[in-house]
């Protein structure tokens, strides 16, 4: 084991946890029920993950919140109030310390310490996890709830460094409010958190200038106050709408579509588009037809709706085929909610440079600079996005059995067994791990189910007295072949977007989400426990300090 002698000894305890966003304080509480002492955690300076640190001006969900908000509890369902159908990140934010609070969760949680490295020893199965303030703790178990796009990707714009104006980074925003009055702004990049952030801006700078990359598809959020008797309303059916999003493919409760989108009239077609467009959801224009995400043909009537209200919608015609996605298919880039954002484009002084056209090729000292010429700025906000699915992951040094690296290991992309664990490297969870399906799904309830699931896993070890849980190649093998032909059947793995890595130059170009649905991939989990942990192997036992009490194993345990 690669101990570092000169730090002070460790402490010991039965689970680390990475994060304390919404998986990791989750994940807390349910092992404190189970007895485990635990610790969490936590890079920022305070909990919350995802809503902590990407407070930039109009950020919001873009699920419902009556429907992103935690099941485990019906007392917090019904004493929590959402004000708006989509809420804010400082009303996400609150709701997250007040479920802190309620359940007396900040205890365990140390904030401002960043874990850099956890090393198995394979002699005491324990994890040796370290942190960048130089603490050292040994565990039993470690779960790693570091957020599927929580690393913000380099922008990868040379000369970032020599521009004398303030640069801002979306996932990074300062707490402090930035005022942009009077002064002229640049935001680089148009996916959810630009399309969010652009209304916003515009409505302060003296100019704004959105350099585009690639355009996004994206719907009107309509987003409207909760009123009193509508939340009444919605409280009163939790209970049935909570076994609801269980039971769902996408973690929402949304009527599933029965026909083609080729089956049936234009008429009929953009009638149910037009539909969807008022109603505000996402769901409701992906799920319009059983064909969107596989259907080219399909795909397309959709595509050229959202075009045509576009150009309904943007005066300058130019513009508005500037900013009309083409080359990829609606839904297989992560698409967007926005207020206002299309309109944005009808203000005097907002404009959009077109990358496709004219690239960065530098930022200066006094501005973007593109290959037709330099555009000025006083501010640059980077809205560029994340190393999504690996990169908070292989950020930490995590070094499993015959001191093999996970990076290593996932150099030519990830490889887990249901997106939960990795061979080799036992005892240590992922939550919402990569081919999972996490971010193709409301992620709380992707959350909840693989943090209920790890808690049972550890429980049971724990019952039974075994000291190791680890998969094997070749059920790693066999799952990610399965994500792999799911993935086939669809469009998804047709477009250059971060759920296939191509957002980050270099990186192994793989679809990273199981496309199967929550439901079937809930059945699955459920089924291989019940299985005796089919796919994966339960060696060692523990001595009573674990709190084991050393009871005889059921199933298969190898020495
Ligand atoms: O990041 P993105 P995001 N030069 O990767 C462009 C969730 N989220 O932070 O597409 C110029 O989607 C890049 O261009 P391209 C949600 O799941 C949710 O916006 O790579 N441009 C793209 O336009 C979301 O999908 C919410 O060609 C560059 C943009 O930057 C995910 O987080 C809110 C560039 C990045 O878009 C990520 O969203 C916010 C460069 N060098 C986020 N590099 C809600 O719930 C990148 N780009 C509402």
């Amino acid at each position: 084991m690669d101990i570092d002698s000169a730090s002070p000894s460790p402490t010991r305890v039965d689970a680390v946890v990475v994060g304390a966003g919404a998986a990791g304080i989750y994940q807390l509480h349910r092992l404190r029920e189970q007895g485990l002492r635990t610790r969490v955690f936590e890079a920022g300076d305070d909990i919350g993950g995802t809503w902590f640190w990407n407070r930039y001006p109009g950020a919001r969900c873009d699920i419902e919140s009556l429907s992103y908000s935690y099941s485990f509890s019906p007392e917090l369902d019904q004493e929590w109030v959402w004000s708006e159908k989509y809420a804010t990140q400082p009303e996400i934010l609150r709701y997250l310390h007040h479920v802190a609070d309620r359940f007396d969760l900040r205890k365990d949680i140390t904030l401002r310490t960043r874990v850099t490295r956890a090393v198995y020893d394979e002699e005491s199965r324990h994890w040796e996890v370290s942190t960048d303030t130089g603490e050292r703790v040994i565990a039993r178990f470690v779960v790693m709830a570091a957020g599927c796009s929580s690393t913000p990707k380099d922008p990868g714009v040379p000369g970032a460094a020599s521009f004398a104006g303030d640069t801002y980074q979306t996932a990074r925003w300062p707490r402090e409010d930035v005022d942009f009055a009077g002064r002229r702004v640049a935001v680089i990049g148009t996916g959810s958190s630009g399309v969010q952030i652009i209304p916003e801006i515009a409505k302060r700078a003296a100019e704004l200038t959105v350099f585009q990359r690639t355009a996004a598809f994206t719907l009107p959020a309509r987003n409207r106050p909760i009123d009193a008797a509508e939340l009444a309303e919605h409280k009163a059916r939790y209970p049935w709408f909570r076994t609801e999003q269980r039971r769902s493919k996408g973690g929402s409760v949304v009527e599933m579509p029965t026909v083609s989108a080729l089956e049936v009239s234009e008429e009929e077609r953009t009638a149910a588009y037009e539909s969807a467009w008022q109603a505000g959801l996402l769901s409701a224009m992906l799920r319009s037809y059983t064909d969107l995400l596989v259907d080219e043909r399909a795909n397309e009537t959709a595509a050229e709706f959202i075009r045509a209200k576009i150009r309904a919608t943007v005066a300058d015609q130019e513009t508005a085929e500037r900013l009309s996605p083409r080359g990829f298919a609606f839904g297989t880039k992560r698409p967007c909610l926005d207020t206002d954002y299309y309109a944005t484009f009808n203000e005097p002084h907002v404009r959009l440079v077109d990358l496709g056209r004219t690239p960065i090729e530098e930022i200066t000292a006094k501005g973007v600079r593109t290959s037709e010429r330099e555009w000025p700025v006083d501010a640059i906000v980077f809205a560029t996005g994340f190393d999504s699915f690996t990169g908070s992951l292989t950020a930490v040094d995590i070094v499993g059995k015959d001191g093999a690296r996970l990076r290593d290991r996932w150099a030519a992309g990830p490889r887990s067994y249901l997106g939960l664990m990795s061979a080799g490297f036992p005892n240590l969870f992922t939550v919402t791990g990569p081919l999972s399906p996490s971010v193709l799904t409301n992620m709380m309830v992707s959350i909840e189910q693989h943090v209920e699931w790890i808690t049972d896993c550890v429980t049971y070890l724990r019952e039974q007295g075994v000291a190791e849980i680890d998969t094997t190649p070749e059920a790693e093998e066999e799952w990610g072949a399965h994500v792999a032909e799911l993935a086939a059947g669809t469009l998804y793995p047709t477009a250059a977007s971060w759920y296939t890595g191509a957002n980050v130059p270099g990186k192994a170009r793989v679809f990273m989400a199981y496309v199967g649905g929550l439901d079937r991939y809930r059945a699955r989990c459920a089924a291989v426990a019940e299985e005796g942990y089919e796919g994966f192997v339960l060696s060692g036992r523990t001595g009573a300090a674990d709190g084991a009490g050393g009871v005889t194993a059921a199933g298969p345990v190898r020495p």
